[in-house]
């Protein structure tokens, strides 16, 4: 009953974990090609392996999660052996996230050229690297790769997203995204550059850039839903949305697929409970799917109401 049709696959299921969650490694990579997960993705990678940010980077808070990872990542080559080597059978999402237009371009350049066939995201919105502002905020950057990157690149392509707060932003934004072929829009990484704070100690709780991070988990599930929901208001029907942003149950996956999401990605609550939560949030959506009557998500995909 949650078969989801995505970039010409089947998957089981809808779900797959958010990049940068349970998928650094090819241990963590194996364990959610063999959980439950519908598909799985890489963590965003640059051209050579980084170390990223001094630790702690990551705290699990009581509603959600903060972190200034810094894209910590084995490189290119690590994550292109991993996905080109590996037999699968569940798709495969393959992250870059360069720290130029140029890594990025060069990054696509050898994937086009590989034998890699699943779907490719370029994360537009890492909120965590001194000095680097997230991409998607700048709408003339975006437009100019964008460009460079279909001139030549024609594996199936998402990008993504920072979350946006504005209806001129939605507007900008899917103006320009409606321009490129892309197969998908992901929606929203983390929240970038809050601040938590420990009233006790009277300090943060990260170590980089003075304690600021980007959130996620249920404190931040409003406005990943605002934001799926604007995006599928806006885009060509060619192009799917990922929803990612506090999903912690079949309620919240349910809700996210009403405004329009096609697959789910989840990360504060897989880092909280490991892989076996794919074979939970599952179950959970197929009963509230069994007592509201759907047979299948294309029944309820997007067709959230308003009040009259
Ligand atoms: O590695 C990170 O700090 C990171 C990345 Br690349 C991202 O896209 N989103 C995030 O919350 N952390």
């Amino acid at each position: 009953m949650l078969k989801t049709v995505f970039a010409n696959h089947e998957l089981e299921n809808p779900f797959m974990n958010a990049s940068g969650v349970h998928c650094m490694t090819t241990e963590e990579l194996n364990e959610l090609y063999h959980s439950s997960a519908g598909a799985f993705i890489t963590k965003s990678c640059t051209p050579l392996q980084r170390t990223g940010n001094p630790e702690p980077r990551y705290i699990d808070l009581p509603n959600g999660s903060i972190n200034s990872m810094g894209l910590p990542n084995k490189g290119f080559d690590y994550y292109l052996d991993y996905v080109t080597h590996t037999p699968y059978r569940k798709l495969c999402f393959f992250s870059i996230s360069g720290m130029s237009a140029a890594e990025n371009l060069d990054m696509l350049r050898r994937l086009e050229t590989s034998s890699f066939d699943g779907v490719t995201e370029l994360n537009l919105s890492c909120p965590n690297v001194p000095g680097k502002p997230q991409l998607a905020y700048d709408f003339e950057q975006t437009e100019r790769l964008l460009t460079q990157v279909f001139d030549f690149y024609r594996k199936p392509l998402g990008v993504k997203l920072p979350p946006y707060f504005d209806f001129a932003h939605f507007d900008q934004m899917a103006d320009i995204l409606n321009q490129f072929p892309l197969t998908y829009v992901n929606t929203i990484n983390s929240v970038g550059n809050g601040l938590v704070i420990d009233p006790d100690l009277e300090q943060v709780v990260i170590k980089p850039k003075n304690g600021f991070g980007g959130l996620g988990g249920p404190l931040i599930k409003a406005t990943a839903l605002a934001n799926v929901r604007a995006f599928a208001t806006r885009l060509n029907s060619e192009i799917k949305i990922i929803g990612t942003g506090g999903i912690t149950n079949g309620q919240d996956a349910f809700e996210h697929l009403l405004c329009g999401a096609s697959v789910l990605q989840v990360g504060t609550q897989l880092h909280k409970e490991g892989p076996t939560i794919f074979d939970r949030l599952a179950r959970e959506l197929s009963d509230i799917m069994k007592k509201k009557g759907y047979a299948a998500i294309d029944e309820f995909r997007g067709k959230l109401k308003d009040l009259s």
